[in-house]
């Protein structure tokens, strides 16, 4: 059972990244799974993401969701210098609206995987919800959790279209 200590956690190159990223932290939060969010830059901050990435497993989280856009190398940096899940979410960026972020993170070479999600918030929530099916094999809270998400989303879906 969870106690408060963070299992999963999410970093992002840039607090411009935190508007796409909020969306994974409130949907861990829905499944109630402990969190931590830090600014990780994989070219500004090397040093800082060496010691995330490196101590992240002693530390007790059992997976990283990690948001970056342009040159996104911070995904697969991470997962170069930890064994633990890494998720990678690609931001849309100004520029080429994500399709750079995205061949960044998803084209890792055989060996070190990233699983990669879509483009910008759906890519942060379905993140999160895969992080929190990790977390739900040993945990029978957030397991029921992610039952109610996904009953509370079948039933919002009409039967039938109407007029907006
Ligand atoms: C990347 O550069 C970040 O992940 C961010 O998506 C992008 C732009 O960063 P800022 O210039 O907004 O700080 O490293």
């Amino acid at each position: 059972m969870a106690d408060g200590t963070p299992l999963v956690g999410i970093i992002m190159g840039s607090q411009s990244d935190w508007e796409t990223m909020k969306h994974a932290a409130e949907t861990l939060t829905t499944l109630g799974v402990p969190f931590e969010t830090r600014i990780v830059s994989a070219h500004r901050t090397p040093q800082r993401l060496y010691d995330y990435a490196t101590s992240a497993r002693g530390r007790g989280l059992h997976c990283i969701i990690a948001g970056a856009g342009g040159a996104a190398h911070l995904p697969g940096m991470c997962a170069s210098m930890t064994p633990l899940p890494v998720f990678g979410v690609p931001v849309e960026s100004k520029a080429l609206k994500g399709m750079d972020s995205l061949l960044s993170i998803v084209q890792m070479p055989a060996g070190v995987p990233v699983g990669t999600l879509a483009i910008g918030r759906a890519g942060a929530v379905n993140a999160a919800l895969i992080a929190g099916s990790v977390i739900a094999l040993h945990d029978d809270a957030v397991a029921a959790a992610l039952d109610a998400f996904r009953q509370t989303q079948t039933d919002a879906v009409a039967d039938e279209p109407v007029d907006a």
